[in-house]
């Protein structure tokens, strides 16, 4: 398959991720076959497990797609392996400060920028690339989105966004809620929240990384495309599941 066409998350085009909670592979095939330019195997709130990651970045290259995986929050060792199997980039939830941020690029980027550990023993064959071809070009074929969901993430975001290893930032619309609200309400449409998506989208600006934020309706994604944002992860799939379901059987009747 083609390596993560980081061209995409440049300033310009909108890039959709598919966003996964479920394990089967059929699911991750049926979901990037419908259209979406990548998926997200989400190991956070989600049910990937390390051995549904094995199958799911296969299902997603049978289907051209690449398979980003986001992690629990902290756990870089996942992230390390899952790239190892040939996930194309990584997602870190709750990333607040600078420190998290090299945290993450520590373990999951070769030297110099980090410290990954080398054993990319399906990495290699799914992108056919040798020892050194692989070792030369994975911390540009990698990418590494650090989340960007709390009040402190966003009071940091700009020193986030500037460390080196990070190539882009993913806003989680519906933890800045929870967090800039203080626990009173999940409204992704919340001012505070809005207010938030400049700040994001500015500090990715100057840093010269684009900002990804997640979908939890079409109609959200509608939204963050007339703001510019270049990627978009829309899901999740037990969402598309039931809308597709209701829709099925509302459909008898209208027929
Ligand atoms: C959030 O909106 O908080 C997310 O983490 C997206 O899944
Ligand atoms: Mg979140």
């Amino acid at each position: 398959p083609a390596a993560f066409p980081a061209a995409a998350l440049e300033f310009g085009g909108t890039h959709f991720n598919g966003w996964l909670s479920l394990t089967s592979p059929l699911v991750v095939e049926a979901v990037a076959r419908a259209g979406f330019a990548s998926v997200t195997l989400d190991a956070q709130h989600g049910f990937a497990t390390f051995d549904s990651i094995v199958e799911g970045v296969a299902a997603a290259a049978l289907a051209d797609a690449p398979a980003l995986v986001r992690l629990p929050a902290g756990d870089y060792a996942l992230g390390a392996r899952s790239l190892d199997v040939g996930a194309a980039g990584l997602i870190a939830p709750m990333i607040e400060a600078a420190a998290d941020a090299r945290a993450f690029v520590d373990a999951v980027k070769f030297p110099p920028v980090g410290r990954r550990s080398w054993g990319p023993s399906r990495a290699m064959t799914l992108l056919g690339l040798d020892r050194d071809d692989y070792l030369a070009s994975a911390n540009e074929l990698t990418l590494a989105l650090a989340m960007i969901e709390t009040e402190r993430g966003l009071a940091n975001v700009d020193e986030i966004a500037r460390t080196e290893g990070v190539d882009g930032l993913l806003i989680g619309p519906n933890d800045l809620s929870v967090s800039l609200t203080r626990g009173a309400t999940i409204d992704v449409g919340h001012p505070k929240v809005v207010e938030a998506l400049g700040q994001v989208l500015a500090a990715g600006r100057s840093a010269g990384k684009p900002v990804a934020v997640f979908a939890n309706s079409p109609a959200m994604a509608s939204d963050y495309v007339r703001r510019g944002f270049p990627m978009i992860a829309l899901g999740p799939d037990l969402a598309f599941l039931s809308a597709g379901a209701e829709r099925a059987l509302s459909d008898v009747f209208d027929a």
